[in-house]
């Protein structure tokens, strides 16, 4: 397959049209993707009130890939009945991912029972009844609630609200597999969780950090940024052990001069091996020690702990930081010389620097970096994790975690009267680890695919099986419904935003509030999410209690209690009538004044963890290809990285001739967690020596049950394998 040389450009528009024909048509797909809805992919927030396709700085037109997929996915046809006649589960396990996603949309509730070949169509009334009869059987901590990050503010409220009062705080999104090591660093540094800054101020800064993350394949539109920064002299430095082709050059395609010539986007591109980021942060806060180029007023006035840090990576060696980041002495000083020169840096990072065991730490890390300079707390500069799934932040707000804030605790028992429990609740691996043990009888999916996302596949699909009942709420057909299969499973079809017969609302990570305007059901049979949650609350907890849980049918009702109990949330009680979207107050630091107890932001000394790799190993990383959104795949080909398909393992040429491979050679790719056979080498000059590449969700069975301590995060990048000549073994025993 070719391999592209920059990145969006003519491809981009190409695909446009092939899934405009996909879609019945350019007018039709312009439509909807021009409705009044948040963009339903990344979290970078886009559309609304505005009307799709428009930024938070009001540019138009504004597109990606990534929400043409998601848009033409959910035009789809209906799955047809006869189906589930046809497949058998067995056949389902056989699907790809993306064999999953195009059979069409759900749009009847199904059941599976063990012992059963088939799902089976089911009328929503059997669904209810089956799910209140298993609920009232049940004591409230055996059940988790799980939520993806794709629902509205409304659903991921109502259902929090509803597990809580049923009695459990099992309760979690996909967030502790994606950025929860972000808000664990972020609030023990600056005493907040999200993006300190708004898109204006990327704009307006002069270096722009992207560390650890692909965003012209995962956040396109942030492209568009970074090319601004460059044309208007500023610097992006791009940290990643793989050259990415479009964060070397990306071509804009609403922009005609970037459309022809492309945009050279990052202007210092440095490699460190996976999970060398924490040594290479200290290293460049080490150079800028060395060079004087601290705000030393900053830090007196407006942090704690600087002077415990600075004596650790004053005493850290350089040759300990060389050889655990993998990075030379020259770059590390490249970076602080450029740092040192910035007046307004902005650090962006995603999962390469969450998605290891030392997440936290390698967040604290960045803040370090960034206070040492004074770049948080005023314009132009800051901390940006660029956030996964479009309303994922908005569900973390909403209270969908196993602690639910204080203020919101005390404000629902204040005005709602409603009892909570305090019992410690769950994490997302821990219910998988609780079901597993048998301590969890039932689970419920908002979206996503939890099986598909987790950790260690195999002990994934066994611990999902010992489950009594498990309910999926989805659009699509995904491996979850195909592996994830609990005695009784059943799935519930639902409408996507943009098909709600109400306004929903959504939260980007820049911490605006938006309104969709939902819009008219393409489909017969899904229901909406907020339906289904607040019917099956009334069943289960009745008419009688402290809520009425059929006045929760109305989104506008719901906003008006999150309007009540979530801080920062107060405009949301009428913003379907005023149509003013809203930026979360207490959020944006433009100012030093952080909401730490002590008003000041922290610096936290690290120990630097050891590159593990003895001989032969190679570092793996899972990653997404171009083609995916997650655990749906779109199109099997990685248009960036020049793959035509997913079963390889992109290995560095040195690596491969130290290890006797050759291109195209199936080789077995093992672990202590599981195999892998029949994978093609892939040889990758782009990648550093010593470090691997594979896609997930498939390489899933890979990846060990290791999590950061303090965000129980797994560690899905820096995965110890081995890789043999294909040579069928028997394979580990917990495999
Ligand atoms: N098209 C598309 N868009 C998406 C998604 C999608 O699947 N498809 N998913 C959404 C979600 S939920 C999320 S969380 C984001 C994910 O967005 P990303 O974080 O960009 O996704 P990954 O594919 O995991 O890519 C990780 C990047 O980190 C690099 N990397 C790996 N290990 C390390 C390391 O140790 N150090 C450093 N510095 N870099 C490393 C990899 O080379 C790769 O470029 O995207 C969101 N947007
Ligand atoms: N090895 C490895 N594993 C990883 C990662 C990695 O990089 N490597 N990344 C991790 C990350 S960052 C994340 S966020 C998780 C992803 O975890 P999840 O959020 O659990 O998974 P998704 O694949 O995004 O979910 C896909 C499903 O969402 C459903 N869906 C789509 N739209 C809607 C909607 O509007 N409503 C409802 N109810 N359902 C909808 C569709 O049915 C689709 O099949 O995976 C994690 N797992
Ligand atoms: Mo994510």
């Amino acid at each position: 397959m070719k391999h592209v040389t920059s990145g969006g450009g003519w491809p981009a528009m190409w695909y446009t049209l092939r899934k405009a024909r996909q879609a019945g048509g350019i007018w039709k797909l312009y439509k909807a993707m021009r409705s009044r809805n948040a963009c339903k992919t990344c979290a970078v927030g886009m559309g609304g009130q505005k009307g799709g396709m428009v930024n938070e700085r009001g540019h138009f037109p504004e597109v990606c890939k990534k929400s043409l997929q998601a848009q033409v996915s959910d035009m789809q046809a209906a799955i047809p009945e006869d189906f589930w006649r046809t497949y058998s589960i067995a056949q389902l396990q056989k699907f790809s991912p993306r064999e999953l996603e195009t059979r069409g949309r759900l749009v009847q509730p199904v059941l599976y029972e063990r012992g059963q070949q088939y799902y089976r169509p089911i009328s929503w009334d059997d669904a209810f009844t089956r799910l209140t009869r298993k609920l009232k059987q049940l004591t409230a901590d055996e059940t988790f609630w799980y939520f993806s990050g794709r629902s509205s503010n409304e659903a991921g409220f109502l259902l929090q609200l509803f597990a809580r009062m049923y009695g459990t705080n099992n309760v979690n999104n996909c967030s502790y597999y994606c950025h929860q090591a972000s808000g664990v660093g972020l609030m023990s540094s600056v005493g907040s969780a999200t993006a300190t800054l708004v898109l204006d101020d990327v704009e307006h800064s002069d270096l722009v950090f992207v560390i650890g993350g692909n965003p012209p394949s995962n956040h396109p539109r942030l492209m568009t940024t970074l090319m601004h920064v460059r044309r208007h002299g500023g610097e992006v430095i791009v940290i990643n052990p793989v050259i990415e082709t479009g964060l070397v050059k990306f071509r804009v395609p609403s922009n005609v001069r970037s459309m022809l010539w492309g945009d050279a986007i990052a202007s210092l591109y440095v490699q460190p091996h996976i999970g060398g980021d924490l040594a290479l942060l200290t290293g460049v806060a080490k150079r800028v020690d060395e060079m004087g180029a601290q705000d030393e007023t900053f830090l007196r006035n407006h942090c704690e702990g600087y002077e415990t840090w600075l004596a650790r990576v004053r005493a850290t060696p350089w040759s300990e930081i060389q050889e655990k980041s993998g990075v030379t002495q020259r770059d590390i000083n490249a970076i602080a010389e450029r740092y040192a020169g910035a007046k307004n840096a902005v650090f962006s990072w995603t999962m390469g620097v969450t998605h290891h065991v030392h997440g936290v730490q390698n967040v604290q890390a960045i803040a370090n970096l960034a206070l040492m300079r004074g770049m948080v707390g005023r314009p132009n500069a800051g901390l940006l994790p660029i956030r996964g799934h479009s309303n994922v932040q908005g569900i973390g707000s909403m209270g969908v975690m196993p602690r639910l804030r204080d203020t919101i605790f005390n404000r629902l028992v204040e005005h709602y009267g409603v009892t909570l429990p305090t019992t410690p609740g769950l994490d997302t691996l821990g219910c998988m680890e609780g079901a597993d043990a048998g301590q969890l009888k039932f689970g419920f999916c908002l979206g996503g695919n939890l099986y598909g996302s987790n950790p260690d596949a195999h002990f994934a699909a066994q611990s999902l099986s010992r489950l009594d009942t498990l309910v999926y709420l989805n659009t699509t057909l995904n491996t979850g419904h195909a592996h994830g299969l609990a005695a009784e499973t059943i799935i519930l079809p639902v409408l996507a935003r943009d098909e709600e017969p109400q306004p929903t609302t959504q939260e980007s990570m820049f911490n605006y509030v938006r309104l969709s305007d939902g819009g008219p059901r393409r489909l017969e049979g899904p229901r909406s999410e907020v339906e289904v949650i607040a019917h099956l609350a009334e069943q289960t907890l009745g008419s009688q209690g402290p809520l009425d849980w059929r006045s929760m049918h109305n989104t506008g009702t719901i906003r008006e209690a999150i309007a009540k109990v979530v801080p920062g949330f107060e405009p949301i009680a009428d913003i379907d009538r005023t149509k003013k979207e809203f930026q979360i107050a207490g959020r944006t630091f433009h100012q030093a004044s952080f909401p730490t107890p002590t008003g000041r932001a922290v610096l936290h000394a690290h120990d630097l963890p050891d590159l593990m790799s003895d001989g032969d190993q190679l570092r793996l990383m899972t990653v997404r290809s171009e083609g995916q959104f997650n655990t749906v795949v779109y199109d099997e080909d990685d248009l960036y990285r020049g793959q035509d398909r997913r079963d390889v393992i992109l290995m560095h040429p040195e690596d491969a001739a130290r290890l006797g491979f050759q291109a195209e050679q199936r080789v077995t790719v093992r672990n202590e967690t599981g195999v892998m056979e029949n994978i093609l080498v892939r040889l990758y000059p782009q990648i550093k020596p010593g470090n691997a590449l594979m896609y997930y969700p498939e390489a899933n069975v890979l990846v060990p049950r290791r999590v950061d301590p303090r965000s129980r995060t797994p560690a899905f990048k820096g995965i110890l394998i081995t890789v043999e000549a294909k040579s069928p073994r028997p394979a580990p025993s917990n495999a």
